[in-house]
């Protein structure tokens, strides 16, 4: 198993035509969840990946499994229960391709995940535990199981991954401060760091780079790459390298959302097969520009032969 992934996934009911939701007839449904569309882009890139979570007893629980599954991830340590149902986001499209999201996930399944779900099992023939900011948020037990995941991912060696992915939305119960906090003491637990331009900001107080960089390597980071979208992003290892990379260009963005999710499956698999950080980014660069080309979170994530053609084919450079 090369990666595990752990966290929510929900129901996305995608609105069929713009404007306000009272007006949308007519869904799509489709799958989101941070942590399952790394595990699926890692799947695309010819890699193995298992995702852990909970969802309910129920036919979008049943849902999601089986198309998760279909994608060749790994689910079998994921918890059914019938104490709540599986969470769910309605995408609402205001402007073309801009959407805002409406999520009906409190008290989800995934909210009652435990700590002692958590088996050391699940790890051990892993090298990569990828985590994101979400779950902490989601609920007190979620955030308990991540530090027993980091946990056992630090008593088996696993690389760990961490993107902080700030939802903000579902932040006000845990409060903006201390949230600041864990992210910050998340990040500093990880090997690979990969924040936003506005989340590194957020949590460091400062939008230069390799300041952002020193205040995460005091905190524990290994290797930071801060994403600054359509334009470039930074990276920098600790004691190591730093540079910028330029971002990809596609002709159409349809839907920007499961970028950054894409973009971590990219670096991740570049690290595994052994390329500098540099040339990681990069990978991750192109894979982040054609999940934007699609509608979806995990619908234009590429297979590796898809991802090399594109990269062939387009602008790759430092800056
Ligand atoms: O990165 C995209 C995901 O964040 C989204 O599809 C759903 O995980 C999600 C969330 O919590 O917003």
């Amino acid at each position: 198993m090369d990666v595990i992934t752990i966290g929510e996934t929900m129901v996305v009911f995608e609105a069929s035509s713009q404007g306000p939701l009272r007006y949308t007839h007519t869904f799509t449904k489709r799958h989101g969840g941070a942590e399952s569309n790394v595990a699926i882009g890692i799947q695309r890139l010819g890699y193995s990946s298992r995702w852990m979570s909970q969802v309910g007893d129920d036919e979008l629980g049943q849902y999601l499994l089986q198309a998760i599954r279909g994608e060749g991830v790994d689910t079998s340590y994921v918890q059914t229960t019938a104490d709540a149902p599986t969470g769910l986001f309605i995408k609402e499209f205001r402007r073309p391709n801009e959407s805002s999201v409406h999520y009906y996930r409190a008290g989800s399944a995934a909210s009652l995940m435990n700590s002692e779900q958590v088996e050391e099992q699940l790890f051990s023939d892993a090298k990569v535990l990828h985590i994101t900011g979400i779950t902490p948020l989601i609920s007190p037990e979620c955030d308990d199981v991540l530090t027993t995941a980091i946990s056992y991912a630090k008593k088996l060696g696993l690389y760990v991954s961490f993107d902080p992915n700030l939802r903000f939305k579902i932040m006000e119960q845990y409060g903006e401060e201390r949230a600041r906090i864990r992210m910050r003491e998340l990040a500093g637990l990880s090997d690979l760091f990969l924040p936003g331009a506005d989340e590194a900001e957020w949590m460091y107080g400062t939008d230069q780079d390799d300041e952002i960089a020193k205040l995460a390597f005091i905190d524990g980071a290994k290797r930071i790459v801060i994403k600054s979208g359509a334009s470039h992003s930074y990276y920098a290892e600790q004691g190591g390298s730093s540079g910028y990379v330029k971002s990809h260009t596609v002709n159409q963005i349809v839907d920007p959302i499961g970028a950054g999710d894409g973009f971590a499956s990219g670096v991740i698999v570049g690290l595994l097969e052994g390329k500098s950080l540099r040339d990681a980014v990069d990978l991750g660069a192109a894979v982040g520009a054609l999940v934007v080309s699609s509608p979806g979170d995990i619908e234009g994530l590429p297979t590796r032969l898809e991802v090399e053609a594109f990269l062939n084919n387009t602008n790759s450079d430092v800056l």
